[in-house]
């Protein structure tokens, strides 16, 4: 202190400096300011009033948290204990705290900042009306069947995902496996019910193979339904789906060759001649070069057709015929003026090539994955034809799945028939 002033001034300089030094030393406050606006929430999606503005400023980093006392004092929180840095925030709120609407009603926000020194608060009052008391909610839900060998043989290949939801809202459906990887379930397009209309969804899983996909490895998968509204409401259900022998199916005509002959002819020439009431017949092989065994039915090679016959007329030992299975792989013979696609049609392999399994009290054949088989038959030609020399060729037809383009119309024949 200067000497020349008086003792009382003295003072008056030093506790001015010593305030001087207190305001400087003094930290920020740690919760500068907070607000809700407007003061009116009505969450019913109608674009009015259907979020509020959180505000709030900190003037150091501290743990906030943001929570709503209604009637009860219970607080919801909508943040809870978040480490923030210094800054000013702006949140905008729905309405939704812990996954549920708050229900109608006046209820007292507050913003809580904490640090190791203090704990501050500012509050204010939200009113809450038109808000849906009921929770968002998955209220059905069925995986059928439990198990799927995904594998095109028509069998038990895809399984049904029904999922039934209160309220309007978005569904994902998925399978996850236990290392974590997700495989997306589709819905099915073809349903009166619109994507994210309340009630019930059906979702299709074929684990991809319709596409040409490898399906998930064998084991068994959790099953998710995951229900979202505009809201960010969510609900989930969950189940499982066990995926056994899955696999995309592929075979082909061994080299894409086919050997015709005749009664009278090698067919070596131009054309393979064949008497009227003679016989074609045909050899060629059959390859499944992919990783599943191939399905197959009847009748088994060797079997002759006459040329005004088709698969499905009768024959010896089955009166029914062998009309198409979804799934089941067939060598098929196909000419110009037939009438339809591929009229004779012969399994992929003789008893001795294929493999019987029992599948709900019935027999199936298959032709294992790897293997081939030699496949012959023949046409007795019952009449001239109007078109005549005509083509005759070979098919390897998926019945009612495809004929991949490598397997149609594979090495045609010209043949004459030779009338009397
Ligand atoms: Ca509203
Ligand atoms: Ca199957």
């Amino acid at each position: 202190m200067i000497q020349i002033f008086p003792t009382g001034l003295r003072f008056w300089i030093g506790a001015g400096f010593a305030l001087a030094l207190l305001v400087a030393c003094q930290p920020a406050p740690l919760l500068r300011a907070a607000s809700v606006t407007p003061d009116l929430l009505t969450p019913n999606a109608d674009g009015h009033n259907d979020v509020v503005v959180i505000r709030y400023a900190l003037g150091r980093n501290a743990t906030v948290s943001i929570y709503f006392l209604g009637a009860d004092g219970a607080p919801r929180y909508f943040r809870r204990e978040q480490p923030r840095p210094q800054g000013e925030y702006e949140v905008l709120f729905n309405g939704v705290v812990e996954n549920q609407l708050l229900p109608d009603g006046r209820y007292t926000w507050v913003v809580e900042a904490r640090d190791e020194r203090e704990t501050a608060r500012i509050t204010g009052t939200l009113t809450v009306s038109g808000s849906n008391p009921q929770p968002l909610q998955i209220t059905g839900f069925s995986v059928s069947p439990p198990e799927i060998t995904p594998n095109r043989d028509g069998l038990s290949d895809r399984a049904t995902i029904n999922v039934c939801v209160n309220r309007p809202a978005q569904l994902t459906v998925y399978l996850e496996g236990a290392d974590g990887v997700r495989y997306p379930v589709p819905r099915k397009e073809v349903q009166r019910r619109k994507p994210g209309e309340a009630g019930c969804h059906v979702f299709d899983y074929d684990a991809g193979v319709d596409r040409g996909q490898e399906p998930p490895p064998d084991g068994t998968y959790t099953v998710y339904a995951v229900a979202e509204d505009a809201l960010g409401l969510r609900d989930v259900a969950t189940g499982t789906l066990t995926i056994r022998e899955g696999g995309v199916p592929r075979a082909e005509i061994l080299n894409g060759q086919v050997e015709f002959r005749s009664d009278i002819s090698s067919g070596t020439g131009d054309y393979i001649p064949v008497s009227l009431g003679g016989f074609l017949y045909f050899t060629l092989t059959v390859h499944n070069y992919g990783s599943v065994p191939i399905r197959t039915s009847g009748p088994p090679p060797g079997t002759c057709y006459d040329l005004d016959q088709t698969f499905n007329a009768p024959q010896p030992g089955r009166p029914e015929g062998w009309a198409e299975e979804s799934g089941a792989w067939r060598v098929g013979i196909d000419f110009d003026t037939s009438l339809r696609n591929y009229p004779f049609r012969w399994a992929v392999g003789g008893p001795e090539d294929l493999e019987t399994r029992i599948i709900d009290g019935r027999p199936y054949y298959y032709l294992p994955a790897g293997r081939t088989a030699l496949v012959t038959g023949c046409i007795r030609i019952t009449y001239t034809p109007p078109r005549n020399p005509l083509y005759f060729w070979a098919g390897l037809i998926h019945e009612d799945v495809e004929i991949a383009p490598l397997n149609n119309r594979v090495d045609p024949h010209r043949v004459l028939i030779e009338g009397p």
